[in-house]
């Protein structure tokens, strides 16, 4: 029987002695919860689980562009499309996509996520000549104002290449290198680090109807199958990022099961990054119609999701994300306690 260990994760400042630090950020755990396809839940002491496993769990993740993880990261998100689902057309074109780069930064954004074709349920597919008229500008620009770490939004090894070459330093691939498999030969070639998302399907069809035996263990199996070909294209671990891929080939019950048991993914030992965003899941349990008014919610899930200890969250608004954490962060134990 194949088991999965996921560690409970807590923030609180009573920190048992001989409790474990989750990927040496901001949580700790005394017990995991083991999971299988064939029996129930169990929960049992972290002690108990197999070390090596738990030293997967435990080690500090490598540094990113030369930053530890000792706090969550916020990427903001910069669409240089005309067709994204909740800013399309607004950060379109050079000059607006500067600007809105700057405005990211002063709100409190630690990378720029730069994507210029959209991935929303139903997108179609473009040619790599326009995506790359859509983002080389914007990084370039960026780039040379010194605005950020630069990260590329693309499925396509052609706009990768081109990206890196104009100074990103980061891929985040939403078909987690399975769309065009030569990313990862860009991305080992360039000693760039990649963040591989999970998706069942591409966007045209995604949404039709995902299904998954367990959905939290066949992504992780997908996630780990991932990771191999990545490293067996020379990409070490070290430089991988991983994405669960809320809302791509998911419907509402595997969005809220990614979330309730994110800590799980930790298993894989790389930083986890989330894209919860405006998404039409907190629409959903919100009731709201509109993408622009799903902040709130937006904030909501991506404190829950810091609680389980993801490293990256990817947003639309900045400076929001920014003070929500700027409360929660000194809440947890490892600020100590706080002065009254
Ligand atoms: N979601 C979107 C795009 N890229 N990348 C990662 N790693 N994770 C995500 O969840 C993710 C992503 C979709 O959001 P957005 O870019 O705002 O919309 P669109 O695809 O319509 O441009």
């Amino acid at each position: 029987m194949n088991q999965y260990y996921r560690p409970i994760p807590r923030t609180d400042l009573a920190r048992p002695k001989g409790a474990f630090t989750l990927a040496g950020g901001w949580c700790w755990f005394d017990q995991v919860e083991i999971l299988s396809r064939e029996a129930a839940p169990e929960i049992i002491p972290a002690q108990d689980m197999p070390g090596p496993e738990r030293e997967q769990l435990c080690a500090p993740r490598s540094p990113l562009f030369g930053k530890e993880w000792s706090s969550p990261w916020i990427m903001g998100i910069l669409n240089a499309t005309p067709d994204s689902f909740s800013d399309g057309g607004l950060f379109l074109g050079r000059k607006a996509g500067l600007s809105h780069g700057a405005q990211m930064r002063d709100d409190g954004a630690d990378i720029l996520d730069i994507g210029g074709e959209s991935t929303r349920p139903g997108a179609a597919f473009i040619p790599v000549a326009e995506e790359c008229a859509r983002v080389l500008p914007v990084i370039t620009g960026l780039v040379k104002a010194g605005v950020l770490p630069i990260s590329v939004d693309t499925r396509k090894a052609a706009v990768a290449e081109a990206a890196l070459e104009a100074g990103a330093g980061l891929i985040n691939d939403v078909s987690g290198g399975l769309h065009d498999p030569d990313i990862l030969r860009v991305a080992a070639h360039h000693g760039a680090p990649i963040c591989l998302m999970h998706s069942q399907g591409d966007p045209k069809t995604m949404q039709l109807a995902p299904s998954y035996e367990h959905v939290l263990l066949d992504i992780y199996d997908d996630l780990a199958a991932c990771v191999a070909r990545a490293e067996a294209a020379g990409i070490p671990r070290s430089r991988i990022l991983l994405d669960p891929g809320i809302g791509f080939g998911k419907t509402l019950e595997h969005n809220l099961a990614l979330l309730r048991r994110l800590s799980l993914f930790h298993g894989l030992g790389c930083p986890l990054l989330l894209g919860l965003s405006r998404k039409s899941f907190i629409g959903v349990l919100a009731g709201v119609e509109g993408a622009r008014q799903r902040m709130p919610g937006s904030l909501a899930a991506g404190l829950a999701a810091v609680a389980q200890g993801a490293q990256i969250l990817r947003v639309h608004d900045v400076a929001a994300t920014r003070q929500a954490l700027s409360v929660m962060m000194p809440l947890t134990w490892q600020s100590g306690d706080i002065p009254s």
